[in-house]
């Protein structure tokens, strides 16, 4: 694992979700696909095969910087960064609950942040990889992981899977380097070929309930709450299936999954650094778009959203 352990001479990084900590033996490299940036019909094949494509350098780095400039200028005007340090570091401010940061308001009106998702290199990857011309979703989904614990894994199909399913991919673009002690997206290997996993917790509906049982929430008993897949990410490997791959990143890199690709965030092991990344969406322009993530305010996932069902 070259590049998982390029930073720590002394010691290999240690990966958790939540405060547990994954078994190293079931820890793998992302599968860089870069270098296959322009045969579309080998980058088709291998999301079709890896569930994921990890595209080291796809963006303009100084773009993703200047998308991090504009970010961490918004933090810091708000008291969030230590101004001991220059705000592009974004080094949490101490004594600061966290919890009651509102990460939405670093995507809204950010013109840097708009061009590397929404114009360029990005859309041109998926304009190429369609064959056609692109929608993505409106809302931009921001994380700013303080030092602590990151997202539990789960797939995206349960939170936006009401259009277009198939055709529907998810971007996560590191803002800035994530090197392995701030963690980063972590992706089950090979979690997109699981059947069964499709065919129950991939049905799920996050915004859905049974009309005709109020008090049944559903798929939600089966494979966990909220969306997120019960158990210890380890567990979660031996039933689904695979390894967990990561890698440490650099900004320009991206990487790219289908709905039903098993994934999570690795926890942020920095003493007071702050993780930024984006996640975004894409489809092709012609089919139908999940309407909680479009418009000038997308609802996105939550009470507005639900949606009756007969169970
Ligand atoms: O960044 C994370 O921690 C999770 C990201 C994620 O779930 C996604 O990109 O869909
Ligand atoms: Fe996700």
């Amino acid at each position: 694992m070259p590049v998982l352990t390029e930073e720590t001479t002394t010691a290999a990084p240690t990966f958790s979700n939540r405060g547990v900590h994954l078994d190293a033996q079931a820890v793998d490299e992302l599968r860089d696909s870069s270098s296959l940036r322009n045969d579309i019909v080998a980058l088709r094949q291998r999301m079709q095969q890896d569930g994921y494509l990890f595209m080291r350098g796809l963006l303009t780095r100084d773009e993703v910087l200047e998308a991090r400039r504009e970010i961490t200028r918004r933090m810091a005007e708000q008291g969030w960064l230590d101004p001991a340090y220059p705000a592009m570091d974004a080094i949490a401010v101490r004594a600061r609950d966290a919890s009651k940061f509102v990460p939405d308001i670093l995507a809204k009106d950010n013109a840097a942040l708009a061009k590397v998702l929404y114009a360029g290199p990005l859309m041109d990857f998926f304009r190429d990889f369609f064959g056609q011309p692109v929608r993505h979703f409106d809302y931009t989904w921001l994380r700013s992981i303080w030092p602590g614990p990151a997202n539990p894994s789960h797939c995206d199909i349960v939170y936006m899977g009401r259009g277009e399913r198939e055709r529907l991919f998810t971007a996560w673009t590191p803002l800035g380097d994530i090197d392995c002690e701030l963690g980063g997206l972590a992706i089950l290997e090979g979690s997109h070929h699981n059947q069964r996993l499709k065919e129950t917790y991939g049905q799920m509906d996050v915004d859905g309930y049974c009309a005709n049982k109020p008090d049944a929430r559903g798929w939600g008993k089966v494979w966990g709450t909220g969306g997120h897949l019960k158990g210890h990410p380890d567990q979660i490997r031996r039933v689904v299936g695979g390894r967990w791959l990561t890698t440490s990143y650099r900004a320009g890199d991206v990487v790219i999954f289908g709905m039903f690709t098993v994934h999570m965030g690795l926890d942020n092991h920095s003493p007071n650094r702050i993780r930024l990344s984006s996640d975004s969406r894409y489809q092709p322009a012609d089919t139908p778009a999940d309407e909680r993530w479009i418009g000038p305010n997308p609802i996105a996932h939550g009470p507005a959203g639900r949606r009756g069902r007969i169970c």
